[in-house]
């Protein structure tokens, strides 16, 4: 019986770990939900993309950049795409925020683009 609970916690945990690619980290995909965005840190795909698709149900929510590239504008439902080819490889962190649900890039609804 205890080992079956062990075996069975084990198995969740890796299936957890796969849904999103592992370690919490994305490739080329975020959803826009209510005051978060997930997951939080997101790869390029392998054209360099990443496309931000809205679950708020109407909500208004907007992808800020930090490096003052134009955003998506406030929108409640629809995706925004942006271009990460010819960024600086070797981990470069590109931050975002939802400027309406934050008051900064450090806290609130904000998320980064890691560039590997
Ligand atoms: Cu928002």
């Amino acid at each position: 019986m205890r080992r079956a609970t062990v075996t069975m916690l084990a198995a969740a945990v890796l299936a957890a770990c796969s849904s999103d690619g592992g370690g919490g980290v994305g490739a080329g995909s975020v959803t826009v939900g209510n005051n978060f965005f997930s997951p939080a840190t997101v790869n390029p795909d392998a054209n360099g993309d990443v496309t931000w698709t809205w679950s708020s149900g109407g909500t208004l929510h907007n992808v800020t950049w930090e490096d003052l590239t134009p955003g998506s504008g406030d929108q409640g439902s629809g995706t925004y795409t942006r271009d990460f080819t010819g960024a600086p490889p070797g981990g470069t962190v590109i931050r975002y925020r939802c400027s309406l649900h934050s008051v900064d890039f450090n806290a609130g609804m904000v998320g980064q683009v890691v560039i590997p």
